[in-house]
C-alpha cells in the first residue's frame, strides 16, 4: 500500500492554538521555544502592507499589519513575539538548526504566513531553516499580501548549512551529505524535509517504503495540513523525474472535497518536472478541507510514481 493518508494536525493548526493561548495571557511578549544549550540566532524583519516601504513606515504612523510573529517548529513548539507598534519591526531568538513556519496575528487573528523561496527553481515555501550563524538573519521588509507574506531578503540566502562558503539558496545540497536538495525527502509533505522534521508519525514504515530507486513527489502547495488556503490557489506538484504528460489525467490527479471536484486545467513546466492544477473558472469552496490524490501518474521513462495523497483547508471568503 503506497498511498500516504495523512491525518496528522498540522503546524498551523497549532498555531490556532497558540493564538487562543496567546490571546489569554494579555499581550507582551512571551518567549520561549529555545532550548536550554542549543545555539540560537536572531531573526528581525519589519511587517509592511502591499506598497509600503519602510521609510514610509516612518514617517506615517498608519497602524502595522501585524502585532505578533508566532514561529512554530515541526513538533508544534511555538515562540511569539509582539511586534513593535511604533516601527513594526520585530527580532526574535529560535534555537538554531531547525524550521519554523512564521506566522503573523493581529488582534488574536492570523493574519499571513511568511512565504519563502528555498532556491530559484522551488515551489514557494512556508518552512523556514534557520541555520546556526553568528549574524542576525534579517528579513528585510515583510510585505503582506493577502494572508501570505514575502521577506525582502530571502533567509536561504542567510543560511549556510554545510559552511562551504555557498550559500543554501545557491548550493544544491544544503547540509552536504551527498543527497542533492531536489531528493530530500518530506515524506509527509509538510514543508519540513525529514531530516528536520520532528514528528514524522505520520509517515509509512521503512518495509512500506519501496526501494530507494523509486521516483517521489518531492514538494507540492498547497502544504500538507495547510490551512487558509487562498479560494484560487493553483495546486503544484514537483516531481522527482520529468513526467509523461499523458500519464497526468482527472483519474490520476484528483482534487476534491466532499462536495466539491475540481477540474484541473493542467500544466507542465519546460523541465515537466512541475505539474499544476489550475482551476481559475472554479475557486475552492471557502472554509472547505480538500484531497488532493495522485495515483498512476508516470515518468517519461515509464517509472511509476509514488501515490500520495494530502490535504489542505481554505480560507472562509473575504
Ligand atoms: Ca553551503
Ligand atoms: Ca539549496
Ligand atoms: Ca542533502
Ligand atoms: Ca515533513
Amino acid at each position: 500500500m503506497m498511498t500516504l493518508l495523512l491525518q496528522k494536525f498540522g503546524a498551523l493548526f497549532f498555531l490556532l492554538i497558540a493564538i487562543v493561548l496567546y490571546s489569554g495571557c494579555g499581550g507582551g511578549s512571551a518567549e520561549g521555544g529555545t532550548e536550554f544549550g542549543n545555539p540560537t540566532r536572531v531573526v528581525q524583519g519589519v511587517v509592511v502592507e502591499e506598497g509600503e516601504s519602510f521609510l514610509k513606515k516612518q514617517t506615517t504612523d498608519s497602524d502595522c499589519p501585524a502585532d505578533t510573529v508566532i514561529a512554530t517548529d515541526s513538533s508544534a513548539q511555538t515562540t511569539i513575539v509582539a511586534i513593535d507598534e511604533s516601527d513594526c519591526f520585530f527580532d526574535m531568538e529560535l534555537t538554531a538548526d531547525k524550521g519554523y513556519v512564521i506566522s503573523f496575528v493581529l488582534n488574536d487573528e492570523f493574519v499571513a504566513t511568511l512565504i519563502v523561496q528555498k532556491n530559484s527553481s522551488s515551489l514557494r515555501s512556508h518552512v523556514v531553516f534557520i541555520a546556526e550563524a553568528e549574524i542576525v538573519m534579517d528579513l528585510g521588509d515583510i510585505t503582506i499580501i493577502d494572508n501570505e507574506a514575502f521577506p525582502e531578503n530571502e533567509p536561504y540566502t542567510q543560511n549556510d548549512q554545510d559552511d562551504d562558503g555557498i550559500d543554501d539558496f545557491s548550493d544544491e545540497d544544503d547540509e552536504g551529505d551527498g543527497v542533492s536538495d531536489d531528493e530530500e525527502e518530506d515524506c509527509d509533505l509538510d514543508g519540513f524535509l525529514d531530516y528536520f522534521d520532528f514528528d514524522n508519525s505520520d509517515c509509512e514504515s521503512d518495509e512500506d517504503e519501496g526501494d530507494e530507486e523509486d521516483e517521489f513527489i518531492v514538494e507540492v502547495t498547497p502544504f500538507n495540513e495547510e490551512d487558509f488556503v487562498s479560494l484560487d490557489e493553483a495546486v503544484s506538484v514537483l516531481f522527482s523525474c520529468e513526467v509523461d504528460q499523458e500519464s497526468v489525467t482527472d483519474e490520476s490527479f484528483i482534487v476534491e472535497a466532499d462536495d466539491d471536484l475540481i477540474e484541473c486545467q493542467f500544466e507542465f513546466t519546460d523541465s515537466d518536472e512541475v505539474v499544476t492544477c489550475g482551476h481559475d473558472d472554479q475557486a475552492f469552496l471557502p472554509d472547505t478541507t480538500y484531497t488532493a490524490t495522485i495515483d498512476g501518474v508516470t515518468c517519461e521513462d515509464g517509472t511509476e510514481l509514488e501515490a500520495a495523497s494530502w490535504q489542505w483547508t481554505t480560507d472562509e471568503e473575504d
